[in-house]
């Protein structure tokens, strides 16, 4: 299978970890592709119409995004404890994890486009302002309602997928989350140090 990735990309190296942790990363040919709405990716765009990474090519052709989706197939291929739990509450509950880890990446993809990305004169600083609240207000839920029974729990997709929204919130030096939030900062610190963790790490900057 062929993995259409970033390696600046949070989504797809949460795919990638996925794969790691799943032991299927050696059936994945990772192959690092620059796209963003103003750098046009056609290779991207052929088989994701919305010219987005990541994309699994699987072997008969078809193309999966976006990275829930591949993650949910990653989780149908592997014979190890389940990433995204079978029980129903547990499933929701790691995929609301999931979803506010895509959160955090969106928002600070929109900080990114008001700060550094966007030509200073098309920047809104109100826009900037109202995507830090949300990161803000994401950390203090996680400090609050999260980290302490995500301690010593059995690693999930939302556990991978939050891991690598923070590395790259961090990565990409956007507003702090382990300053004051010490339970938070802890279970950040102890999964970075995992082997699928420290065979992926982020590298590059976003071509716009
Ligand atoms: N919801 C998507 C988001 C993917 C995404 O935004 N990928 C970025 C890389 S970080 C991208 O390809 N951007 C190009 C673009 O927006 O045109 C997912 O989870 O896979």
């Amino acid at each position: 299978m062929k993995l259409l990735y970033q390696t600046h990309s949070p989504y797809a190296r949460k795919v990638l970890v996925m794969a790691h942790e799943a032991g299927l990363a050696d059936r994945l040919s990772v192959v690092h592709h620059e796209t963003s709405p103003t750098w046009r990716n056609d290779d991207v765009f052929r088989l994701n119409p919305l010219g987005k990474v990541p994309v699994l090519l699987l072997d008969d052709g078809t193309a999966l995004f976006d990275s829930n989706v591949i993650c949910e197939y990653l989780e149908s291929l592997h014979d190890r404890p389940p990433l995204i739990p079978r029980e129903p509450l547990a499933r929701l509950l790691t995929l609301r994890t999931q979803a506010l880890a895509q959160g955090l990446c969106d928002a600070g993809i929109a900080v990114r486009h008001e700060t550094v990305r966007r030509p200073e004169a098309l920047r809104y600083p109100a826009m900037r302002d109202g995507q830090i609240e949300k990161l803000v207000a994401s950390y203090d839920f996680l400090e609050q309602e999260w980290a302490e029974a995500a301690d010593g729990a059995p690693i999930d997709l939302g556990q991978i997928a939050l891991a690598t929204a923070l590395d790259w919130l961090a990565f990409r030096e956007l507003p702090d989350f382990e300053q004051g939030r010490p339970r938070l900062s802890s279970w950040y610190r102890r999964f970075i140090e995992r082997p699928s963790m420290l065979a992926t790490t982020f590298a590059g900057q976003t071509v716009d």
